[in-house]
């Protein structure tokens, strides 16, 4: 287990950690210089050359990569190893557009199977543990990054994929998974599944690593009431590796960024202008250890806030918040930013869980916001005039969240579709 939990790397002084970062990041600017003559023709017309990188202070000199910058490059443009070196590609679940493509040599899948590995180990994961992976395996990081990660720690692995409820509880049950890693939306239909089916003394689970979608605080506590467990963030993305960008603690405050591999910054998103630690903007990634397909200063499009405070767990990486929503996700409703992880917090403290969707549309030119919610079973009533109550008083905590008047509806239990990946629950009817 002491392998990967590296206190040499995870719990560096922040000298240390500049002094790696500064002498990747020199080595790894030459190498997309050399090798990905995109990169160079961004690099020439920003006027830069990697003789201006010296190290991290010079980072703001290079330019962002987004998005379409991969889809434009896709499928070999962004490739800085020839193709006999690279052993695996996973790719984005982009429902528009190109998918983005993103390739790994042994090497890069052997690093971010020790950043899983490390992220495990921080939820409590040793060698005696059963991990249960029911995120889903293919093309999606979710599954194959958490399954290296388990095997690193020497877990006993179940690569149980997405889907097939039944299954998943009876393995479960009978192999006692200790670990369940899957998307938050997923643990919470699973915890609702164990307790209806009479099966939460039959479970040994420990810990749950759950993540690839925005998840409140408040659903954290939902889940790990119903679980009995301790539920753990982690965070990433197809571009920079897939699961294990980041994960967290003990504290349980923000995940620790694996900072010996990706350098964060934080950004105004409109102006692209570095901000200082602690404000709030757009998480921006550089990959400085990854051989085939190394992102420079690569726009998450996530927002959230990073800090350095030091941390209980004694681990001095730099935790980044969880994040508030995409700067892409936002929402623009009658002129108002509004990021759905805030409707969530409403409904979770006002006693709903989290199986809701969001419905925008325009009517007579003006925008409209409506939450459908459903019940708890606890809280189920036909009487009309008791949900209108329960509706109205929805309406004004979600008014004075947002600051703008929304209509909710709530449903009967179990009448939203549930998802065993990500969940989606946003329907703009503005864009179809
Ligand atoms: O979702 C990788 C992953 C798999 C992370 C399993 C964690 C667990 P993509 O499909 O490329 O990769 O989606 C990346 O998902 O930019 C965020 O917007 C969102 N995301 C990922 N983790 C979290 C999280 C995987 N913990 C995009 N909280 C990212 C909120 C998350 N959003």
């Amino acid at each position: 287990m002491e392998r990967y939990y590296q206190p040499e790397i995870e719990c560096a002084s922040r000298q240390q950690i500049l002094d790696w970062q500064n002498e990747r990041l020199v080595k790894q600017v030459r190498h997309v210089w050399d090798n990905v003559p995109y990169y160079r023709k961004k690099m020439e017309e920003k006027k830069v050359t990697p003789s201006d990188i010296k190290g991290v202070e010079d980072l703001y000199k290079l330019p962002f990569l987004t998005k379409d910058d991969l889809r434009e490059a896709y499928p070999y443009g962004l490739l800085a190893k020839p193709l006999r070196d690279c052993v695996r590609i996973q790719s984005t679940s982009g429902t528009t557009g190109r998918r983005v493509v993103a390739f790994y040599t042994q090497h890069d899948i052997d690093l971010w199977d020790e950043c899983c590995a490390r992220a495990i180990v921080a939820a409590g994961g040793t060698n005696e543990d059963v991990c249960h992976v029911c995120y889903g395996y293919g093309l999606f990081t979710g599954g194959p990054g958490l399954n290296g990660g388990s095997h690193k720690v020497g877990c006993l692995t179940l690569p149980m994929s997405s889907g097939n409820t039944d299954r998943q509880l009876q393995f479960m049950v009978d192999l006692g998974s200790t670990i369940l890693c899957c998307t938050p939306s997923y643990a919470a239909y699973l915890a609702e599944s164990i307790i209806e089916r009479g099966l939460r003394d039959k479970i040994k689970l420990k810990a749950g690593i759950f993540g690839a979608e925005a998840w409140s605080e408040e659903m954290r506590q939902d889940i790990q009431k119903k679980l009995g467990i301790k539920a753990y963030d982690i965070y990433g993305l197809t571009e920079i590796s897939g699961p294990g960008v980041s994960f967290e603690c003990s504290e349980q405050t923000g995940m620790h960024i694996n900072e010996d591999h990706f350098i964060a910054e934080i950004i105004d998103p409109d102006t692209g202008e570095v901000l200082p630690e602690g404000s709030k903007g757009e998480l921006v990634f550089t990959s400085i250890t990854k051989e085939a397909f190394p992102l420079l200063r690569y726009r998450t499009r996530d927002i959230c806030v990073l800090s350095r405070k030091p941390c209980s767990c004694g681990r001095t990486h730099v935790k980044m918040s969880k994040p508030m929503g995409r700067s892409d996700d936002m929402l623009i409703i009658k002129g108002v930013n509004v990021f759905p992880s805030q409707i969530e917090t409403v409904l979770m403290e006002q006693g709903y869980a989290a199986n809701y969707q969001i419905i925008v549309d325009r009517v007579n030119n003006s925008d409209t916001l409506e939450v459908q919610v459903e019940m708890t079973p606890e809280m189920f009533s036909d009487k009309l005039s008791q949900v209108a109550e329960m509706e109205k008083q929805l309406v004004g905590a979600l008014k004075s969240m947002l600051g703008i008047l929304s209509k909710v509806t709530l449903v009967a239990p179990k009448t939203i579709q549930r998802s065993e990946g990500k969940a989606v629950r946003i329907i703009d009817k503005r864009k179809i």
